[in-house]
């Protein structure tokens, strides 16, 4: 399949046609192509495009949500091919992930949740506004080994720390090990609130949990310090 398949996919975004985004990743699927590279190569840069045009004022708020709706078509048919390829595997860990409190951003978090998923992990997604204290009684409910806390706005980065607060509140911190993301969010950010790491994209985000899980087995003792 060629770039222009790819250039299509990342049109249908941007025009926010949901029937169009489904059909191009019916047709990927069919020749092949990875699910990871349709999202990766066509839908996401879509998304990218229309952030860029909603921050100049070239689209509103109506645009932007049928955007959405675009890439949840593509997703509803990307997502289960991508899913299949964890069921083979060893269970990695357990993640708890969540949107924080405040914000309802909830395609990269799905797709992080996806791709841990097949990557062996078995995840419990709380959805979007996700309080810190939701977040520490999940994580106990579950025995979660790593929490996942996603932020899209300037506005909500800061409750990624409440979240972490929470844990600590609980008891729970020297059990779980925090990872962040989201657009805004920087590997600067995730030290300054004490958190484990920082992924910028899903793909990343499932090499992060793997370290993650690796210094939970190897540094037990040092953990709990
Ligand atoms: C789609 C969208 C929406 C949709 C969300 C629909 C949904 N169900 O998710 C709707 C229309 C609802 C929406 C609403 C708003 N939005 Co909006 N939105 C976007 C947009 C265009 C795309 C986001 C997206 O889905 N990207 C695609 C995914 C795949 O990428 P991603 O989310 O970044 O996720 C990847 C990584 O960040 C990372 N990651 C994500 N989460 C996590 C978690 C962990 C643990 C890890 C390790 C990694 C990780 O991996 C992901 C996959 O690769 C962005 C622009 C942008 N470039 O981000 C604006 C954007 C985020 N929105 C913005 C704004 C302003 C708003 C509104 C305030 C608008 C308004 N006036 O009401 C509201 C806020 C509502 C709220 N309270 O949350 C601004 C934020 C500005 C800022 N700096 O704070 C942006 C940046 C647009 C802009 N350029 O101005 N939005």
């Amino acid at each position: 399949m060629s770039k222009e398949t790819f250039v299509a996919m990342q049109r249908s975004i941007v025009d926010g046609a949901p029937d169009i985004a489904s059909q191009l990743a019916g047709q990927a699927l069919r020749a092949g192509i990875s699910p990871l590279d349709a999202i990766n190569q066509g839908y996401v840069p879509g998304m990218h495009e229309v952030g860029e045009q909603f921050a100049r004022g070239q689209m509103f708020l109506p645009d932007m949500m049928a955007s959405a709706e675009a890439m949840r078509a593509a997703m509803a048919l990307l997502d289960p091919e991508l899913k299949k390829l964890g069921t083979e595997r060893p269970m990695e860990g357990i993640v708890v992930l969540g949107t924080t409190k405040g914000d309802i951003h909830e395609i990269g978090k799905i797709l992080v949740g996806t791709l841990l998923s097949a990557h062996g992990f078995r995840v419990h997604d709380l959805g979007v506004d996700v309080s810190g204290e939701k977040f520490a009684a999940m994580a106990h409910e579950f025995r979660a080994d790593i929490v996942g806390v996603s932020a899209l706005l300037t506005t909500t980065m800061r409750n990624q720390k409440s979240v972490i607060e929470a844990l600590e509140k609980a008891g729970l911190r020297p059990h779980v090990k925090v990872m962040v993301g989201g657009a805004p969010v920087t590997r600067r950010w995730a030290d300054e609130i004490g958190a484990d790491g920082y992924a910028k994209d899903a793909m990343t985000a499932v090499v992060l949990a793997r370290s993650l899980m690796q210094r939970k087995v190897q540094h037990p003792v040092a953990e709990q310090a």
